[in-house]
């Protein structure tokens, strides 16, 4: 397979506690390359279009607020199936389900403070990177 890239953030819960280095370590020990990286801290309206899918879940308030309570960094990561080996590296999104050695087994809080977002396919791949980086960011 081709290289492929996704989009990751490190929530709020993980820069509060320090952790961006050692979240970042697990992406490079997995094989997948930064090929942009920022720190920005969302306003609400860009953490509400960027989770629009979620609108309707009961938890899209609380996760909108999370999400703009610390500062965040975005990264376009890339790599051998880039986008599976991603989630595989973070782990479920529930932190109690995840396996030994994922990202959110060994520092998210909660379900809600899980510590890493990443996309899920390459379509949403494709448009979460464009709604953070242009492409004159992204440096392969
Ligand atoms: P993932 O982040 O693993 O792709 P998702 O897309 O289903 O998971 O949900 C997006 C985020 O919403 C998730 O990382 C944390 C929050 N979330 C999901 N389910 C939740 C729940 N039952 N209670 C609180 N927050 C939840
Ligand atoms: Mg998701």
């Amino acid at each position: 397979m081709a290289l492929e890239r996704t989009f990751s953030i490190i929530k709020p819960d993980a820069t509060k506690r320090n952790l961006t280095g050692k979240i970042i370590a697990k992406f490079e020990d997995a094989g997948l390359r930064i090929v942009a990286s920022k720190r920005i801290h969302m306003s609400r309206e860009q953490a509400e279009g960027f989770y629009a899918v979620h609108k309707e879940r009961p938890f899209f308030g609380e996760l909108v607020d999370f999400m703009i309570s610390e500062p965040v960094v975005v990264q376009v990561l890339e790599g051998e199936n880039g986008i599976a080996k991603n989630r595989e590296v973070m782990g479920a999104t529930n932190p109690a389900e995840a396996d030994a050695g994922t990202i959110r087994k060994e520092f998210a809080l909660s379900i809600g403070e899980n510590s890493v977002h990443g996309s899920d396919a390459p379509e949403t791949a494709a448009e979460e990177i464009k709604y953070f980086f242009s492409d004159a960011e992204l440096v392969g």
